[in-house]
């Protein structure tokens, strides 16, 4: 079907893990681009549903309220809230935004299992799973980690490698690790419920690989094809798993085990429309069931496998819904360089960036758009994001909004003035303006959001070139007449310029639709040379986008690089203890609190200083290697520990009476060991 017959439009994002904030990296993937797609096909009147929801099954979440020391319910009811929120700010404009923890989930879910159960696609299989025996518990997806048997990768998951997107079973991983305790982990038997996917290899093979050759994405036909065609063809894979935090999985004999999350996750759109329907009054069975629906998910590239291969043959599987038109995943966004991680917290977190950058929503908008991944990885610069900000938004499209307000107010009192005759330069200007719906259209279709944007810039260049070409400020001291006709036309590019930029920067539009008094714009009124009209009055602007100085990003920048050696410190190996002693040797050593008196510098030593010390039992000279830690006059006076009855070390022609005790941080920095309050110099340490 081509876009043109289909009666209604199912929008889908992939459900971000409640286990951590929103970052740049999300609003490129997926939620930008068919945030787009959504408001363009809003604009075109089209009935659309645009559903997305908290993912919050999976062991992503379960590492995570174990880190915290909090539940899992206690984790993503705190993500859940934070994204939803960022969402509405960034103005990703859902129709419905659920979370899986929601009951009617649970229900929809343990309906298709048992769906499924009931059509004996499951094959039921006892084998061999990776055990911790020290956490006590089986080893599923992310609890595991190992080396991928396809690209390396060392940190790959049991249940998919993120570097190279690979589908993985734990049993594929080299070296396997747990990371519960780090411990290797042995094998132990279970039972679990594996999908059969070898039996939808042919229908997936020609429904992806013939029927979709044309219209999907080349990195998506690209993976696709890396599975379909793989040697050993699609393997089984297992949709149950030993977790206590997940769907209970919906059959007698299966006490303590969950709905494997990427299982559930997809099947999470269905219940976020049910839930939708029932708040609206609606039937959701026609998004989903009616063959007149185009089904389209947007999605990152490390959940394609999940989206075109193993949700398709679900709902093939259980028969009466619509498969995927489409699924445009992007690849991955970077940041200055480097692969965004949470973990490592090398991101630019939504929350923060609401916070330092109020009201600059749609410049973050607008740079992710003119830099997605959306045929390969590429990278987010806080450079560029001032570039882009300042010699776009702030230079052409504020540029021309700024002379054409500001002028009508000048010489009009804030009226549209009337247009006269037209000159031909005035008539193509007016023909290339027509065209711009169209090839916004064309592009946005196709999903290509990059390009689509672009060429939304070139209207707002077309607005600036023809000010710039008809020098209103000057004709008006001789022609009054003209300068009207001008202002007319320029006024009206730019109130097409509101409308096609609705899908890219929500928020800019609607300050010009406030501005020219438009209300309910639609796509088919873009292209007209007569949106406004004359006599009509304007409001105030002010300045669309305010230009960012270098400070700005420098201190974003800096705010990077301590967040990650900050980062980095806390996750260096901690150095191993040695080892063991015996309370005898213990008891030899003769620790003391001293009073440092006096500190200097050693000549010819970069890390000595000579201090002198009250050890409570005589003064002593001591030479610590210290010197590019403290300053000597930081010092003196201090209390400190000393191992008192170290045997004397001549250095540099000066004996060293024992040794002044500190704590290495993980990053080499040094720290003085001191007693909570003032203390008796030669106390002893036991
Ligand atoms: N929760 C997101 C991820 O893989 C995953 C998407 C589910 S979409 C149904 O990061
Ligand atoms: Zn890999």
């Amino acid at each position: 079907m081509t876009s043109k017959n289909f009666k209604r439009y199912t929008i889908t994002s992939a459900l971000p893990y409640a286990n951590g904030p929103l970052h740049i990296g999300h609003l490129a993937g997926c939620y930008i681009p068919s945030d787009i797609y959504v408001r363009f096909l809003r604009l075109l009147e089209k009935d659309v549903l645009y559903v997305c929801g908290s993912d919050e099954h999976g062991v992503a979440i379960t590492i995570k309220a174990r880190k915290e020391g909090k539940t899992p319910q206690e984790v993503v009811d705190f993500y859940h809230g934070l994204m939803k929120e960022s969402f509405e700010k960034f103005g990703i404009s859902f129709d419905h935004y659920s979370r899986t923890s929601a009951k009617i989930h649970h229900e929809t879910a343990q309906g298709f299992f048992k769906d499924l159960y009931e059509k004996g696609e499951f094959l039921e299989q006892r084998n061999d799973q990776y055990f911790d025996e020290e956490a006590g518990q089986f080893l599923a997806d992310r609890y595991i980690e190992g080396t991928c048997p396809k690209c390396g990768f060392e940190h790959a998951y049991g249940d998919q490698c993120e570097k190279c997107g690979s589908s993985l079973s734990p049993s594929d991983l080299i070296n396997p690790r747990s990371k519960l305790s780090g411990r290797t982990p042995v094998l132990r038997e279970t039972k679990h419920w594996f999908l059969d996917l070898a039996r939808y290899q042919n229908f997936l093979k020609k429904w992806i690989l013939e029927d979709h050759a044309a219209d999907w994405k080349n990195n998506v036909l690209g993976q696709c094809r890396s599975w379909l065609e793989a040697g050993d063809g699609l393997q089984a894979r297992s949709m149950t798993r030993d977790l206590d935090w997940g769907i209970q999985v919906p059959l007698q004999d299966a006490e303590g085990k969950v709905l494997y999350v990427w299982f559930d996750a997809p099947i999470g759109y269905i219940s976020s429309t049910k839930e939708w329907a029932a708040t609206h009054g609606k039937d959701w069975r026609p998004y989903w069931q009616s063959e007149d629906s185009k089904l389209v998910h947007f999605i990152g590239k490390d959940n394609i496998v999940f989206h075109c291969i193993i949700f398709p043959a679900i709902l093939k599987t259980h028969g009466g819904y619509v498969l995927p038109d489409n699924v445009p995943a992007n690849e991955f966004l970077n940041l200055e360089g480097e692969k965004i991680s949470t973990s490592r917290n090398w991101a630019v977190w939504l929350h923060e960036y609401l916070e330092e950058f109020p009201g600059k929503e749609d410049v973050l908008r607008y740079v992710l758009t003119a830099n997605a991944p959306e045929t390969k990885d590429n990278d987010f610069s806080w450079k560029d994001f001032q570039a882009r900000n300042n010699s776009e938004l702030v230079a052409i499209y504020g540029n021309f909004l700024n002379r054409a307000v500001v002028l009508t107010h000048k010489y009009y009192e804030g009226k549209i003035p009337q247009k006269g005759e037209l000159t031909g330069y005035d008539r193509e200007v007016l023909e290339t303006l027509a065209d711009f719906p169209a090839k916004i259209a064309a592009s946005v279709e196709r999903y290509r959001f990059r390009e689509a944007l672009g060429i939304m810039m070139d209207l707002a260049r077309l607005g600036n070139k023809y000010l710039a070409d008809t020098e209103p400020w000057k004709m008006i001291k001789t022609d009054e007449v003209r300068t009207a006709t001008i202002m007319n036309i320029a006024l009206n590019i730019a109130a097409n310029l509101a409308i096609v930029s609705e899908p890219f920067l929500p928020f800019t539009a609607q300050k010009l639709y406030d501005l020219f008094g438009m209300k309910n714009s639609k796509w088919n009124q873009a292209g007209q040379a007569d949106l406004l009209h004359a006599g009509e009055s304007i409001g105030q602007l002010g300045l669309l986008f305010e230009k960012i100085e270098d400070e700005v990003v420098e201190n974003q920048v800096q705010k990077l690089l301590k967040a990650k050696k900050m980062n980095d410190a806390a996750n260096l190996p901690v150095t191993p203890m040695k080892e063991i002693i015996t309370y005898d040797d213990f008891a030899k050593l003769d620790m003391r609190v001293v009073t440092i008196l006096a500190a200097e510098k050693m000549p010819k030593s970069k890390k000595l200083l000579k201090l002198k010390i009250d050890a409570g039992v005589g003064e002593r000279t001591v030479l610590s290697g210290v010197s590019e830690h403290f300053e000597p006059e930081y010092l003196v006076g201090k209390q400190v520990v000393m191992l008192i009855n170290l045997a004397p070390r001549k250095m540099m022609g000066i004996d060293s009476e024992g040794m002044i005790l500190m704590a290495e941080d993980k990053d080499g920095k040094l720290k003085l060991l001191q007693p909570h309050e003032a203390t008796a110099s030669g106390s002893i340490i036991s």
